[in-house]
């Protein structure tokens, strides 16, 4: 007997669900269906799960083709259930191609195509389930992706470049279900859209998206004028959207716990930010502007918007190409300075030093699940641990879905006049930069 296992959430059940239990069944005598705990959803990172185990279960029950349905409780458990129950094949959406290919030792592995445009279910007409697009005029998706996999009810389906040779190349690579090369139709099908092309481009496709009422998350600068960003975050209000820039950090649970706890005087009065970034760490390398626009909100996050003065002096080389930036921001109680290497290895770090203790994010504190404290008169360095998983897109993502259920027009975790701010800031550093 030729036996067959298959794992995944079954959260709000669809055809693409549906379709992979029946196509596992049809490659083995008898069928095994995994359904992932609550609390495995939450060790590996899964997101905004609806559903109850109890109802994922039924679903998969009521498709009548598992022939048991188990529990995957924990990290490695594939391993255990494979020999446990004398498993031939184990089988997933090509989603996850290449990700199981260490249970080869065990079993076959057999990756299926993941079914496309399950959205155009009931769910989606009742604002449960989301299409994704994304604006790109390159093949990298900056893990928009797959980290989208990881929170439940939002699907990527479509993708638009003005290169009709780029939107079908990234259509192959991510699997998506269609390519456009008309933005107008390429946003007809859409609820949400990801821009992250190239920055000039970037607020004409914003401003369309918007007028047509689509939720927009844009890379970061957005535009590179306070006065325009303001007034697309009217339009943004006006069309009851939100509109989001991607700077994770502000989502990450990590940095909003260290913001409350600055704030709640954990290290006494704020005395001065430093944080440090070379810009080749930096999502592998990414302009200035949207590096610095990340330590930029941090400072405004601890130490707020009424920044008094902005200073920036930078280092070139013998051909006048930027190396070294130190940038400082003056505030009435505290100082903050912001250290970019372009071309140079800076340590990464945010440190928040206080009149009775210290604060450090070690490494890429942009992109982080940890913090330690250092208080004076305690013996012992505090350390702060929080689940993190990925590259924080999806905990952006997370909050969005939140935003729409909750039908909020502004995001709480960066106020658009906080956005305006770092814009405004920028802008000063660019001028004397
Ligand atoms: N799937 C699919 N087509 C879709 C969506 C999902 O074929 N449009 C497949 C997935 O590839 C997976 C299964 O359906 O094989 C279940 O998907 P999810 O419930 O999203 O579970 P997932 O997070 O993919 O977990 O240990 C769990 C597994 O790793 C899969």
């Amino acid at each position: 007997m030729k036996k067959v296992i298959t794992y995944g959430t079954f959260d709000l059940f669809h055809k693409g669900h549906y379709n992979i239990i029946k196509r596992a069944k049809a490659l083995g005598d008898y069928l095994i269906v995994g359904v992932t705990s609550e609390s495995f959803d939450i060790e590996r990172g899964k997101l905004n799960v609806r559903d109850s185990l109890i109802k994922r279960i039924e679903n998969v029950r009521r498709t009548g083709l598992a022939d048991e349905i188990i529990i995957e409780e924990y990290q490695g458990q594939k391993v255990s259930d494979i020999i446990k129950y004398d498993i031939d094949v184990l089988v997933v959406g090509s989603d996850w191609r290449g990700k199981f290919d260490y249970l080869k030792n065990y079993c076959d592995v057999v990756y299926l195509e993941r079914t496309k445009n399950i959205s155009s279910t009931k769910l989606r007409s009742e604002g449960i389930i989301f299409n994704m697009g994304i604006v790109t005029d390159d093949i990298q998706d900056n893990g928009f992706v797959q980290e989208s996999k990881y929170v439940s009810g939002v699907h990527v389906e479509r993708v638009f470049s003005e290169t009709e040779e780029v939107a079908r190349d990234f259509c192959d690579k991510y699997e998506l279900d269609s390519w456009w090369n008309d933005y107008e139709e390429f946003l007809s099908d859409v609820d949400i859209v990801y821009i992250k092309c190239r920055q000039k481009d970037r607020e004409e496709y914003i401003r369309k998206a918007i007028e047509k009422g689509k939720y927009v998350i844009s890379d970061s600068p957005a535009v590179l004028s306070p006065d325009k960003l303001r007034t697309l975050f009217q339009m943004a209000r006006d069309n009851h959207v939100v509109l989001i820039e991607r700077l994770t950090l502000v989502y990450l649970r990590a940095f909003n716990q260290l913001v409350w706890l600055v704030h709640s005087n954990l290290v006494g009065d704020l005395v001065s930010v430093k944080c440090a970034i070379s810009q080749d760490d930096f999502e592998g390398g990414k302009p200035f502007n949207e590096t610095v626009i990340h330590a930029i909100c941090v400072v405004v996050k601890l130490l707020g918007k009424d920044c008094l003065e902005v200073n920036t002096n930078a280092v070139t080389d013998r051909n006048g190409d930027f190396v070294y930036d130190m940038i400082t921001m003056k505030y009435k109680t505290a100082l903050a300075t912001i250290e970019i290497g372009t071309t140079v290895d800076v340590e990464d770090e945010l440190v928040i030093i206080g009149s009775n203790g210290r604060v450090t994010v070690p490494n890429d504190w942009w992109n982080t699940g940890y913090f330690e404290a250092n208080i004076a008169g305690k013996e012992f360095l505090k350390r702060y641990s929080f689940n993190f998983e990925g590259n924080g897109f999806r905990y952006l993502l997370q909050e969005l879905m939140i935003m729409i259920r909750d039908k909020r027009t502004e995001c709480t975790r960066l106020f658009y006049d906080e956005s305006v701010k770092l814009m405004e800031i920028l802008e000063t550093i660019n001028q004397k930069g």
